[in-house]
Parts: structure tokens; C-alpha cells; sequence
């Protein structure tokens, strides 16, 4: 495989701020296919590096893709998706890195995760299941995260609390819906994990 970084021809340029702001990692995680590469197009106010590839006959037997929501899936993640956004306030610079979907790319998990504040996890309501073993190696890490439900059009509609009870979060994750394509919902979900990244670790953004 002769995989490049792409860079997306998009480019809302956004410069840093200049009064004192706190950067900050964060991870997108989640299973193949829930919205990560998705997300951090929505977010990142500059042009976004993937690391994508065409799906061929080498996944079969590797990659289920007869799960909901991947039948149809034809490019996938193999490295990292990376974006950067700064918060309303100009107080906080998010620095987006997303990791890939499947347990063969465990391997990238360290160099990825290491440094992050916290991760935001996305969802699929079709396939929570799934969801546990990326919970797990976000845990494991000491890591804070916030769980975004990513709304596909036959996704069962399950009230949160009972995706939270089916997920077995703890009562302080914070849990929404999201539309990855969605700017407004993307930056909510993203506020809500930031928020609950500083009150567990505890970062300084400087005076207000
Ligand atoms: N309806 C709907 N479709 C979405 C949403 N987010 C992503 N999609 C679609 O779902 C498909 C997969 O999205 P990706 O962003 O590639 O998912 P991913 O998690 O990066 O996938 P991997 O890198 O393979 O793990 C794409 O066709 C997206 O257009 C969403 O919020 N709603
Ligand atoms: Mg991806």
C-alpha cells in the first residue's frame, strides 16, 4: 500500500489567536465508518490532512463490510485525519487528530494518543457494540471522553439514556447526538468533551 497524506482542497483559513489561548490535543475515535474523518472536515477551520485509501479485495476476511453502514463503504482511514479549530472565546485551540477505525491499525493507537487531553467518541446506534473496544483503549490511557451518537438515516432511535445504559457510561461522560456534517452539532459535541477534559485534568486557558 502506497498510502500519501492528502491535504482537503477546502481551506478555511483561521489564524491562531493572538491573545494567550491554551493548544490542546484531542483524539476522534470511534469504529470504521461512524463519521471520524467526517467530523474533522466539519471542525477544522484549516485545510485537513487524511490519510485515506480505497477499500479492496486485501480487506475482505479483514473488514466486515456487510455490518449496517458499511456496505457501501469504499475508502477508509489508514493513518490519521488531522484539523485544528480554536473555540468561541479564542481561549482554546483544539489541535483534532483522528485515529483509524480498525483493531489493525491498533499499533498507531500510541503515537496517536500520546499527549491528548481527551477523546470524543463517536457512535453508531446500529452497531454500539462496537463502540467497547475503543472505549477501552481510550480507559486504559487515563483518558477523559465524551460519547457523540453520529445520526445515520436508519439508525434506531434510541433515547440517550438508554444508549447510555447500553454503553455502560459512567454518569459524569458527557453523551449527545451529532450530525458529523453538521458544524453547529460537531462544535457542541466537541465543547461538551472539552469541557469535561479541563474539569477531570484540570488545564489552565490563561485569564479571561
Ligand atoms: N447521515 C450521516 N452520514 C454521515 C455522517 N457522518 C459521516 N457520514 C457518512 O458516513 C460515511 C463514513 O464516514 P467517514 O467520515 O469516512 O467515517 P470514518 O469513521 O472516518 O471511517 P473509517 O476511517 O473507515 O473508520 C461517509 O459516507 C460519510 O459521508 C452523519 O453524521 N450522518
Ligand atoms: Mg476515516
Amino acid at each position: 500500500m502506497d498510502s500519501k497524506p492528502s491535504v482537503s482542497p477546502d481551506p478555511r483559513p483561521a489564524y491562531l489567536p493572538e491573545r494567550e489561548h491554551q493548544r490542546v490535543k484531542i483524539l476522534v475515535a470511534g469504529p470504521m465508518g461512524v463519521g471520524k474523518t467526517t467530523a474533522i472536515k466539519t471542525l477544522s477551520q484549516i485545510p485537513t490532512l487524511h490519510t485515506e485509501e480505497v477499500m479492496t479485495d486485501a480487506a475482505v476476511g479483514t473488514d466486515d463490510l456487510s455490518l449496517a453502514g458499511l456496505r457501501d463503504k469504499k475508502t477508509t482511514t489508514v493513518g490519521i485525519d488531522f484539523g485544528r479549530l480554536t473555540l468561541p472565546g479564542d481561549r482554546i485551540v483544539l489541535y483534532l487528530h483522528g485515529t483509524p477505525g480498525q483493531r489493525r491499525f491498533l499499533p498507531l493507537w500510541e503515537g496517536i494518543a500520546y499527549g491528548a487531553l481527551g477523546a470524543l467518541v463517536l457512535a453508531d446506534t446500529r452497531r454500539l457494540d462496537e463502540s467497547f473496544e475503543v472505549m477501552d483503549l481510550i480507559e486504559e490511557r487515563g483518558l477523559p471522553y465524551a460519547v457523540a451518537v453520529n445520526i445515520f438515516p436508519d439508525s434506531p432511535d434510541y433515547d440517550l439514556e438508554i444508549v447510555r445504559s447500553k454503553l455502560d457510561l459512567h454518569p459524569d461522560t458527557p453523551l449527545v447526538t451529532c450530525d458529523a456534517r453538521e458544524m453547529n452539532s460537531s462544535l457542541n459535541a466537541l465543547i461538551e468533551l472539552t469541557a469535561h477534559s479541563i474539569s477531570s485534568v484540570g488545564v489552565g486557558v490563561g485569564a479571561s
